[in-house]
């Protein structure tokens, strides 16, 4: 097999680990006939009578003084002037006033009486939180923190097991590992709680445990867990009381997914064959459930063998998990997309009588509440990402109204990370994309708090903000799990101030960086029923395709704003203070010919005899349009679905290249186009009107990149490839299979040999090398190491040409230790993600930003003069793919801003999102011909804003929405 194939077999796994395709090893079931018990036998009567318990915390909870996880040493400490969101109240109830947490416990909210703060004395410390927000710690029902530890590194990932299609005996406390950078990063996102589920390559899975971020004294994994469920330890148990809620995950799918080189781990099931294996293993328990229930009324009935102690308490460690599932007293994790499934699993909850309690991933779940109404027990909750999508066919007909529509049908919506698939730091900003999707304040508030810790059985202890008093039903005290945010929490990029886990401050001298006091709450949100019902109607794939203005004059009129291209940076060219005094844009052709203040542009609509099309945009703005890059959006539909992509290229380190394409040859993105996809039309719909792609992204080493547009429906239309060859594409690659300092030598080798090099890769290099820097060379890599590697590589080549060469540095997660250096090289930089994740090894010295660092790797790369440019996804293949990420590029710009502490400012932050793009990617030749975008409800980089119109020169067109 190709190294492309080795590569994409890596990526294929990672997935699979965390999205669920189906990898696994087939063994059936029942072929088991020794029977487990367990080690320690407790009376036997207890053992009845616990059966009949139902889950839910110990007995003495509610009374307790001091919280199970309160460490000792820990002061107690006052939060003053906090605005609370409780969680009481349908999840409305907002209190002004402090927070008392002492003992591991909520003490008091709101007016705390003076006598009671006296008898602390100074011991007490005090948190001024001037007004700010503070919710409860996030919650997060999906993550694989610990089971897959970050950076990646052999050995360390446990989360699959490949050894059989239905292992309820497996638990992912085995393998939760106590090092892993995400757990320090997604504290400082405001994440408190995780249910790490076992991976999806399984029918059943394996039982799932909640654990706690903060690191213990104790430096373990059995000390993170919360609430620790019965079975932990089978052998010690308290019979007499109350069983607290455990977890498990089962996975029904299905995507068919050949991966090739190890048929081992290829399980090559159907639906049928999945749903046979929980039928068959849910048998066995329902067997064993059977004969633990005679054995008891046998007891009950005192039946002298069994009180002789002749018979045995029939029990099964491999099906005990299973049996507690049919006796409700496991929260089922079941990972569904699509409506089949959904529908099988809830036949299957039907047919064995047990409750649900969430559906992860439920891309289909808005399209069938009825199904989800039918489930034992009542319907679960759906787990949901707020936009990650269309990367299987399984996501194809994903919705961003997801959550909105599930609400609406009277269903509970919790979002998720699937960390790393989504880094859970940023878990709540999924919560604010559903709510800029129409989603209640309310509900997208719970859907990272109450809703999955209610979802886990944990509603007592995490999620809310309870001190017991009136506000809630039954007197509790929850864990003081609080986040301070230094804006509104639905506010884009809110960050945590400070963070406390059981009361312990876990932000030592947090970096605050000042928000705008309107970022205090939350964002005004359209009304989203027309698209809602759309979605719904057309089952999730509603038309995306542009309408065009029926004239050719369009004219805009309420315009608060106006950005343009100038010098190769975006400024704003017109703007009023006065809302009563709006100004007016016109369009001839799709080129804006004249804007100013109320009637500035009279003349020009006098001279027309064609009645012009009008446009209100109601103190909107018109700004030019943003540029992608970072992901083959254009060269696929569905990244997992080969026959909806360009297909697998070469890669000439590791494999023969095809003789018929003779030597050097040089792959061309723009060949491999394919227009209209659902990603590209969302990211138009967006302003992302153009994007540049490289071949298979950093899968060959050679490409030629191409800029075309995101909106135009064939490659021939007017304006549809306004630069078919861009820049000169490679990356330096670790663990892949040629190492980096043969990647090094192979560009060495090419560069300087390029004057005699006659190929069309020979032709290209020259261009970069010998030509004066025709074109840019654009290397994707993260490592500090490699990028100073290059740098040199780059003063070797130019020392040889006397030429400067046009070095683009892709990715760059650990560019700003190198910031200095980059800046006297001339060398530029795309940030990819615009957040940097220590995915793997190479990339793990990121600068975290707030509250973790004052500076980001942006600011500091900024700091330093250097061209910088953003892309939302992640610029190596170890990261999820990201085409479905290209419609959220102005959010990701308009956080970089809100990131910055006020370094980074509005036209800035839209530079970085296109003109300082296009220019690090060679397509700058267009900046003077670029495509516009009208919004409604604030410029473009509000997060709520809507895009009403695209205006397009090149293709000499207006697009309405
Ligand atoms: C709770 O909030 C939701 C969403 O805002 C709303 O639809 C529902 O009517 C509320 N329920 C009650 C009982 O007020
Ligand atoms: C799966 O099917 C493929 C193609 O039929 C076959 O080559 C492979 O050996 C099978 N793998 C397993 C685990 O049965
Ligand atoms: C960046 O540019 C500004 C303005 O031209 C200059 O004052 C500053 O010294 C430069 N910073 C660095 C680190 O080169
Ligand atoms: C700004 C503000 O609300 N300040 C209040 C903080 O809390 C103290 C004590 O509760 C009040 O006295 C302040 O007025």
């Amino acid at each position: 097999m190709s190294d492309g194939g080795n590569r994409q077999l890596l990526v294929v796994l990672l997935l699979a680990l965390l999205l669920g395709f189906p990898i696994i090893s087939l063994r059936l079931l029942g072929t088991h006939t020794t029977s487990f018990s367990p080690v320690n036998r407790t009376p036997t009567v207890n053992k009845c009578r616990s059966l009949k318990l139902p889950a839910g915390p110990p007995p003495t909870f509610h009374e307790r003084s001091e919280s199970d996880r309160f460490v000792p040493g820990t002061p107690p400490t006052l939060i003053r002037n906090a605005t609370i969101w409780t969680g009481a109240y349908n999840r409305t109830e907002v209190i002004y006033g402090d927070i008392l947490l002492d003992k591991g416990m909520i003490i008091n909210i709101g007016r705390i009486q003076p006598i009671l703060l006296q008898t602390y004395g100074a011991e007490l410390v005090v948190f001024d939180a001037r007004r700010r927000w503070v919710t409860p710690g996030i919650v997060d029902l999906h993550s694989h923190m610990g089971n897959s530890p970050s950076p990646d590194l052999s050995g360390s990932a446990d989360v699959n097991s490949f050894k059989g299609i239905a292992q309820p005996w497996l638990r992912s406390v085995d393998g939760i590992n106590t090092h892993d950078d995400s757990y320090q990063l997604s504290v400082a996102g405001g994440l408190t709680a995780a249910l790490i589920l076992p991976g999806s390559a399984n029918a059943i899975g394996g039982q799932a445990y909640i654990i706690k971020l903060r690191k213990t004294a104790e430096r373990s994994t059995s000390s993170m867990i919360l609430e620790p469920p019965y079975q932990m330890n089978s052998s010690s148990s308290d019979l007499s009381s109350p069983p607290r809620w455990r977890h498990i995950k089962r996975t029904t799918w299905l995507t068919f997914l050949l991966v090739g080189e190890n048929p081992s781990r290829v399980y090559n099931g159907t639906r049928m064959d999945t749903m046979w294996a929980f039928r068959q293993a849910y048998n066995e328990a329902t067997k064993l459930k059977q004969k633990q229930d005679e054995f008891c009324a046998k007891l009950e009935a005192g039946q002298s063998e069994i009180l002789d102690g002749q018979g045995e308490f029939p029990d099964d460690l491999r099906w005990e998990a299973l049996v507690d599932v049919l006796r409700g007293r496991v929260k089922v994790n079941t990972h569904c997309y699509e409506a089949v499934d959904l529908d099988a699993f809830v036949r299957l909850s039907n047919e064995f009588k047990f409750p649900v309690a969430a559906f992860h991933h439920a891309h289909e779940t808005y399209l069938v509440p009825d199904v989800l109404k039918r489930a034992y027990g009542g319907p679960p909750v759906s787990a949901i990402f707020s936009g990650f999508s269309r990367y299987k066919r399984e996501s194809y007909h994903f919705s961003e109204f997801a959550a909105k529509i599930l609400t609406e049908n009277g269903l509970t919506v919790v979002m998720k990370s699937d960390h790393s698939a989504i880094n859970s730091r940023y878990l709540l900003h999924e919560a604010q994309q559903a709510y800029y999707h129409g989603l209640p304040e309310n509900v997208a508030f719970a859907s990272v708090t109450s809703n999955p810790a209610d979802a886990m059985g944990m509603g007592h202890r995490i999620g809310y903000v309870k001190q017991g008093m009136c506000h809630f039903a039954e007197y509790t005290s929850n864990y003081p799990d609080l986040a301070i945010w230094d804006s509104h929490p639905l506010a884009l990029g809110a960050t945590p101030v400070q963070v406390y886990i059981d009361g312990i401050a876990q932000l030592e001298n947090p970096a605050v960086a000042k928000k705008p006091d309107e970022l205090q709450r939350a964002p005004k949100i359209p009304n989203y029923d027309e698209e809602a019902r759309k979605a719904v109607e057309y089952d999730g794939l509603p038309p995306l395709s542009p309408t065009e203005s029926s004239s050719d004059l369009v004219i805009f009129t309420n315009v608060k704003q106006v950005f343009i291209k100038s010098s190769m940076r975006v400024v704003r060219d017109f703007f009023v203070h006065d809302e009563d005094a709006l100004g007016e844009l016109i369009a001839s052709k799709g080129k804006p010919i004249c804007w100013g203040s109320h009637g500035t542009c009279s003349f020009i609509v006098g001279s027309r005899t064609s009645k012009p099309t009008i446009v209100d945009l109601q103190g909107g703005s018109v700004s030019p349009a943003l540029s992608y890059y970072g992901s083959p959006l254009g060269l696929q539909h569905i990244t997992l679905e080969p026959s909806t992509t360009d297909g697998e290229i070469f890669d000439p380190l590791s494999s023969d290249v095809p003789s018929i394409l003779g030597n050097g040859a040089l792959i061309r993105a723009a060949d491999g186009l394919q227009y209209g996809s659902r990603d590209a039309l969302m990211a138009y719909r967006s302003g992302v009107t153009t994007a540049i792609t490289a071949p298979e992204h950093g899968q060959c080493f050679f490409g030629l990149g191409t800029y075309f547009s995101t909106g135009a429906s064939h490659k021939l239309e007017l304006g549809a490839l306004p630069q078919e060859i861009t820049a000169l594409h490679t990356a330096v690659t670790y663990n892949a299979a040629s190492s980096v300092s043969i990647q090094i030598a192979v560009l060495r080798r090419l560069f300087l040999s390029a004057s005699e090099d006659t190929s069309p890769l020979g032709t290209a290099i020259k261009k970069v090398a010998t030509v004066g820097g025709q074109m840019p060379l654009v290397v994707e890599v993260g490592n500090a190491d490699a990028i100073a590697t290059l740098i040199m590589l780059k003063r070797e080549i130019e020392a040889v040409y006397g030429n400067t060469v046009r070095l683009t540095i892709a990715g760059a997660a650990e560019s700003h230790l190198l910031a200095k250096e980059l800046r006297d090289a001339n060398v530029g930089v795309i940030v990819g993600p615009v957040h940097p994740f220590p995915h793997s090894w190479d990339i793990r010295r990121i600068l975290p930003g707030p509250p973790l660092s004052k500076d980001s790797v942006i600011s500091k790369l900024l700091d330093h003069n250097i061209t910088v440019g953003i892309s939302p996804v992640g610029l190596s293949r170890f990261v999820p793919p990201g085409n479905w990420n290209a419609q959220n590029l102005r959010l990701y710009a308009a956080w970089t801003a809100l990131d910055s502490d006020g370094r980074i400012n509005k036209e800035q932050a839209l530079s970085m999102a296109s003109v300082n793009l296009e220019k690090l990617l060679g397509a700058s030749a267009q900046a003077e011909n670029t495509d516009f975008v009208a919004t409604v409800g604030g410029d473009l980089l509000d997060p709520t804003s809507q895009v009403v119109a695209i205006l397009s020169q090149r293709s000499e067109r207006v697009d309405i929405f």
